[in-house]
């Protein structure tokens, strides 16, 4: 019986009633019972992806919304996509990029050639690459704070609070051109978000080198993930890909491809090496205080190119990818990419390194040939790691301890297993793989193609993310579901770790400048019908509270500006309101307690109705009113 028989014997057995199930328990045969004496997660459910309706899943998965800009939560094991958090993008159903809330966020930290660049753009990108989603951790393990990821396409960091699941802070890395590995210090705290530089640029970049490599640099960033500013930067040699620290606050490390300095795809495969470039984190800092940095548009820059004090490079096979540090806080695997082999290193060698008592390849302790295209490596926290094969499209299982023995000259296979994936995976995940409280329960493979695997739906087709039970000696895949553009990546927590909030709090920093503009026209939000006029600038304030807005209608002049402010008094967990203009392109939502607001110019004169957007009430169709705008003189 294929495992597809047995989960398809299973859901159907799981329809029939509780007794039932009980009854033909032993018939299910390791798959395992949930539902039964009705606990609120499905915590007995290793093995099968299912979740009974109204119980809750394990996990929290964070995953990347790749191009589309956004982060996804999606709930494992059921997989269920839980929420969706618009970060870099716009969304229409909350109104980010919309809200004066959302615009301080996406325009407070560009960079002021960016903001000059977008003025006649709409003042915001539109359009956001997001790779790396990875939550704050102290000593070794999520803390539940804060989430943070990076904007390939417009070299910005951006934060989000967990306790809303609201992005909070968005900042564009100066001297940096892109960045694309992200990941925190785990030990004692995040601490720094670590942002990698992909691609060189001459510094500055302002036009005066343009057709000379030789001259661009890429730069490596340490984010401060309390203050959101800068910490310092590293001018490097190569293209840095992705990156990970360690579990002793001493190091962090980047793959780094073409170690060429190539602009071109032939020049960037010419030679057959690359590197590991490892950062020491304490020597960086202690020249940063000391002011041996140049300070570079508003950070500290330290050169950290061959022959520094700061980076060591450790020569691997040419293009390497992913970087992940294993649980047990020693070993570090660089994964091939263009090699079939991936690169253990121990991490306690690095002192010797730094001190130049060891050569750089004196901290490999193992290399295992593991197949066509390794990606990216999780761990199950029992010395076993899973890595991606890009070309193989598999997962390959294999053994850290017997990839040691076998570099030092026994006769050990480290492979434990190969499982085919559909198809091309990038990067994968283990539950609570990336802390050193891994769990080794599930695995999920992201994979770039799906193919023939979900009703054709046109050229584009979905990615496939795929669900793998690893708690026993064999993987198993039990669940596959299609997403869109484009996962790289996602963070599996276990539910404990991240306790979100159900209603704002009236205190909340997000709105706090809205309220401090309502006090100064000596409004109250929570009792607010009002329309103040200041010259051309019209402030209109009311409250929403199922099934009406306090004003029922609000007239302005054509050509006013016009801020409108909306708090939702409600305060029943899941009542949103939305607030909609027709034809005037406005939509926003407001949750229980929340405040939000957005301006515009009352450019169109006539009749505009304005309605709440989110059902909130048996007469929510009714919930609605009228912006008269008058038209101007002629
Ligand atoms: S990268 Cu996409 S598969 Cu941006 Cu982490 Cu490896
Ligand atoms: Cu308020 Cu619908």
């Amino acid at each position: 019986m294929s495992t597809d028989d047995r989960l398809q014997i299973n859901r159907r057995q799981l329809i029939g009633s509780s007794a039932a199930i009980a009854a033909t328990a032993p018939a299910i045969g390791g798959l395992g019972l949930i539902g039964i004496g009705s606990p609120a997660y499905a915590q007995d459910a290793a093995g099968s992806p299912h979740v009974e309706p109204g119980e809750l899943d394990e996990y929290y998965v964070f995953v990347s919304g790749g191009q589309s800009g956004e982060i996804r939560i999606v709930g494992l094991p059921s997989m269920r996509e839980l929420m969706r958090i618009p970060v870099f993008n716009r969304d229409s159903a909350t109104g980010w990029g919309q809200t004066n809330e959302s615009r301080r966020i996406l325009t407070e930290g560009l960079l002021p050639e960016s903001r000059e660049f977008l003025a006649d753009k709409g003042g915001i990108y539109m359009n956001g690459d997001l790779h790396h989603p990875h939550p704050s951790q102290t000593d070794g393990t999520y803390d539940g704070r804060y989430l943070y990821a990076n904007d390939k396409a417009n070299t910005r960091v951006c934060r989000i609070r967990l306790d809303v699941m609201k992005c909070d802070k968005i900042i564009q890395l100066p001297n940096q051109h892109t960045v694309h590995g992200l990941r925190v210090q785990k030990y004692p705290r995040t601490g720094y978000v670590f942002a990698n530089g992909e691609d060189g640029v001459p510094l500055p970049n302002d036009g005066k080198i343009l057709d000379d490599p030789k001259q661009y640099w890429s730069i490596f960033t340490a984010v401060d993930g309390d203050t959101m500013e800068v910490a310092w930067q590293i001018k490097v040699d190569g293209n840095l890909d992705n990156v990970d620290a360690d579990y002793q606050g001493k190091y962090c490390f980047a793959t780094c491809y073409n170690s060429e300095g190539g602009v071109t795809l032939a020049d960037m495969m010419a030679a057959d090496e690359d590197w590991l470039v490892v950062f020491n984190i304490h020597r960086i800092e202690e020249a940063v205080q000391s002011g041996k940095a140049e300070i570079m548009n508003g950070v500290p820059v330290l050169d950290g190119t061959h022959g520094s004090p700061y980076t060591r490079y450790i020569p691997v096979a040419n293009g390497p990818h992913g970087i992940n540090t294993a649980p047990d806080g020693i070993h570090i695997v660089a994964n091939g990419k263009l090699s079939p082999t991936v690169t253990v290193f121990d991490v306690r060698l690095f002192d010797d390194l730094f001190e130049d008592k060891i050569e750089p390849r004196a901290t490999v302790v193992a290399e295992p040939e593991l197949g066509l295209g390794p990606l990216h490596t999780a761990y199950d926290g029992r010395g076993n790691a899973y890595t991606t094969l890009f070309i193989d499209s598999q997962v390959c299982k294999w053994n850290i301890d017997d990839a040691k023995r076998a570099f030092l000259g026994e006769k050990v296979d480290p492979i434990r297993q190969k499982l085919d994936v559909h198809y091309q995976p990038g990067h994968n995940h283990t539950s609570m793989g990336q802390t050193k409280e891994a769990d080794g329960k599930w695995l999920i493979s992201l994979n770039k193609f799906s193919k023939d695997r979900f009703l054709n739906v046109g050229p584009l087709k979905p990615e496939c993310d795929q669900l793998i039970d690893i708690s026993g000696d064999e993987m198993k895949i039990v669940h596959d579901n299609p997403t869109f553009a484009e996962p790289h990546d996602a963070t599996i927590v276990h539910s404990s770790k991240i306790n979100p909030v159900s209603i704002w709090d009236r205190a909340d920093p997000m709105f706090a400048d809205t309220i401090k503009l309502a006090e100064a026209d000596g409004i109250d939000l929570m009792q607010a019908a009002d329309v103040i006029r200041d010259g051309d600038k019209v402030r209109v304030y009311m409250t929403s509270s199922a099934p009406v807005f306090s004003l029922e209608a609000f007239t302005v002049k054509q050509g006013d500006e016009v801020t409108v402010v909306v708090t939702n008094i409600d305060e029943v967990e899941d009542l949103t309101h939305g607030f909609a203009i027709v034809n005037y392109g406005i939509n926003f939502e407001v949750a229980p307690q929340a405040t939000a607001s957005v301006t515009f110019k009352a450019d169109k004169p006539g009749v505009y109705w304005y309605y709440c957007a989110w059902f909130c009430h048996a007469m929510h169709m009714e919930m609605k009113g009228r912006m008269m705008v008058e038209p101007a003189a002629v």
